[in-house]
């Protein structure tokens, strides 16, 4: 499909790491940029540069026989127990009243899906995601309910409230005012959503926040909704966003993404156009971030964000490699 907005942005796109020794003309036709995996080799991909080490870990799953299930669900952990990354799990900021609170989902290749929103107190919201897909009927589980089921199932109560991000939310709360704008593109994001393909050709994702900081409590976004921030389809691909949540709920970002590759878009079409229909709905202007990550069923990755700044990590072909996603708008 043909991109409708300016390329401009395209142009300048940076190239990632991962592909720095390509041919410049070989780039320029990279506007799918999309390579084969070898038979039978795992590929995974991640959002942002602490992806990079979750890349690692889903890998090592994997290459050690684990399904992609078990790799997306390992990969993500890392992010979630690594209180430098403020937006996922321990360590992730707090909204307005100074509480974590978490959202999360897994899908794996039968179709199966969990998810938690709402969370507290539980560091591995994926893991409990996952069991919420394996030992109930249920896809959604949310807050206290979603605490006692975790409890209930041997994960432990822990304060995820790092001093770091306590200090941060207590700067934030004494400077609000008019200006302050925290939805702003320029508040971190890193959120992690990651999907993968197995040895065996199957296909998962997983995706976990502590969304957006110093959201107003109660406040669910993309990630845990299945379809929105994460989707599956074993005989197509599979999706996963970051950035804004709000905006990728109401495209169904995730599902999006993976419909527009069964009609036959190569994975980074599939996320250019998703980035193009919430660009569209802004008049060009959207004044936030969002971006979008793909794989299909050969093993072709994709990715593409709506402005400067997105990265992800792709562990393909032997390679883990951290590259600048692509972009529409240059601020
Ligand atoms: C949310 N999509 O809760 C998440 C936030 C995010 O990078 O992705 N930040 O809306």
């Amino acid at each position: 499909m043909e991109a409708k907005l300016t390329r401009r942005g395209f142009i300048k796109s940076a190239i990632g790491a991962g592909i720095a020794t390509c041919a410049l003309g070989d780039i320029a036709r990279l506007g799918a940029l999309t390579l084969s995996r070898g038979r039978g080799e795992p590929v995974v991909i991640s959002t942002w540069k602490h992806g990079f080490a979750a890349n690692e870990a889903a890998m090592k799953v994997m290459l050690n026989g684990g399904s992609s299930l078990d790799g997306v669900e390992s990969g993500v952990n890392v992010s979630e127990n690594d209180p430098e990354v403020m937006s996922v799990g321990y360590g992730g900021r707090p909204d307005e009243n100074g509480v974590v609170t978490l959202d999360a989902s897994i899908m794996g290749p039968d179709g199966n899906a969990g998810a938690v929103a709402f969370l507290q107190n539980i560091r591995n919201p994926v893991s409990v995601a996952r069991r919420i897909m394996e030992e109930t009927d249920h896809v959604i589980l949310v807050g206290e309910g979603a605490l006692r089921f975790a409890k209930a199932h041997g994960f432990k109560e822990e304060d995820l409230l790092t001093d770091t991000a306590r200090e941060q939310w207590l700067r934030w709360k004494q400077r609000m005012s008019d200006e302050d704008d925290w939805l702003s593109p320029k508040e971190d994001h890193d959120t992690i959503g990651m999907v993968a393909i197995d040895a065996e050709g199957n296909l998962a994702g997983a995706c976990t926040t502590s969304g957006l900081a110093f959201k107003i409590h109660g406040r669910v976004g993309d990630s845990p909704l299945i379809g929105a921030g994460m989707y599956v389809d074993n005989e197509v691909g599979a999706a996963a966003a970051t950035g804004k949540g709000e905006e990728v709920i109401k495209i169904c970002g995730s599902f999006l993404v993976v419909e527009n590759m069964r009609r036959g878009m190569s994975p980074q079409e599939a996320c250019e156009d998703a980035v193009q229909r919430i660009v569209k709905r802004h008049k060009g202007k959207p004044d936030f971030q969002d971006a979008f990550i793909a794989l299909n069923k050969d093993g072709e990755y994709g990715a593409a964000a709506i402005r400067k700044g997105f990265q992800y990590a792709l562990y393909h072909r032997g390679h883990n490699t951290l590259n600048d996603g692509k972009y529409f708008l240059e601020e």
